[in-house]
């Protein structure tokens, strides 16, 4: 029974069946020849020292930005993520962040809640159509939100390496796209190469009327810089489903009534948290069968 390591807990649906046909290893090991970890969990170097058999990363999640990859590449260690079964339930969530922002349904929510409606009407908000997302990142996940907006009567705009056979707006600079946007959404990876992305001259291009939505990784957002946004009204708001310092979500967000904040919930359903497993283990199964990988990253 080949043994996997689990430096952090992992869900009883995904440990259960990996428990089914693999040793479990809270500790690393040389025994261990895998390791399983969630999307935002940083593999460090020490640790890969510390598994000097290990043959394959298995992450819960699509994006593998904590995982070093060329080091793997170089140790020959393959890697594999949980891409397309999340891609529906993250966009439901990009576009619950748009509509709750727009409306301020989170405020609004929270105005019925304490009784304040019988001391007067909520506050008028802002609609939808007619204004344009720009999405930062046109892979499925971008696309799905894209979609979806589009039934909402809004226009589209992208950016991204390069432009793709779609019918929305690509814009040449992230500049561009948030000057074009009401509402920037984030899509696209975290890693080394997307940090800070959205800085403090994004935020500028973005202005007074502009939203912030981020679905993706708190990395890609100077959160700082947005904080100083937020509350200084160089945008008009916020919704972030992710931080950069997960699960602390900065006093300063929490403090902003232009903000919408989920803990991370993007793929946090039964059905798509089941389905990710699923992949794990199916992911695992073929490693050790020495058949090819179902959805390897390299
Ligand atoms: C999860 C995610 O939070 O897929 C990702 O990259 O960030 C999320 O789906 C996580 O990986 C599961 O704990």
């Amino acid at each position: 029974m080949p043994a996997i390591h689990l430096p952090a807990p992992l869900p009883d649906f995904l440990v259960t069946p990996i428990q089914a046909e693999h040793e479990i290893e809270l500790k690393p090991s040389a025994n261990a020849r895998a390791l399983v970890v969630t999307g935002g969990f940083a593999v460090q170097e020490s640790l890969l020292n510390s598994l000097p058999n290990l043959e394959i990363i298995s992450v819960f999640g699509v994006g593998y930005d904590g995982v070093p990859i060329s080091l793997c590449r170089q140790r020959g260690i393959r890697v594999t993520n949980t891409p397309d079964v999340l891609t529906e339930d993250v966009a439901d969530i990009a576009t619950a962040l748009v509509l709750m922002t727009s409306r301020r349904l989170g405020e609004a929510e929270r105005h019925a809640r304490a009784g304040s409606w019988v001391q007067g009407a909520f506050p008028l908000a802002h609609a939808l159509r007619g204004k344009t997302a720009g999405i930062l990142g046109l892979g499925h996940i971008g696309k799905a939100v894209a979609h979806r907006l589009l039934a909402h009567g809004m226009k589209i705009a992208y950016h991204g390496r390069r432009p793709q056979p779609v019918e929305y707006h690509y814009c040449g600079s992230l500049i561009e796209l948030a000057e074009t946007s009401d509402f920037l959404v984030v899509a696209c990876p975290g890693g080394d190469e997307t940090r800070h992305l959205i800085n403090a001259g994004v935020l500028r291009a973005l202005g007074a009327g502009g939203t912030l939505i981020n679905i993706a990784r708190g990395s890609v957002v100077d959160e700082g810089a947005l904080i100083q946004a937020l509350q200084t009204g160089v945008i008009r708001g916020a919704g972030l489903d992710v931080f950069e310092n997960e699960p602390h979500i900065p006093a300063q967000l929490t403090a902003c009534v232009n903000t919408v904040l989920l803990p991370h919930v993007g793929s946090a359903t039964h059905e798509t948290r089941r389905a990710m497993a699923q992949l794990v283990v199916e992911n695992l199964s073929a490693h050790f069968a020495g058949k090819p990988l179902i959805t390897p990253v390299c």
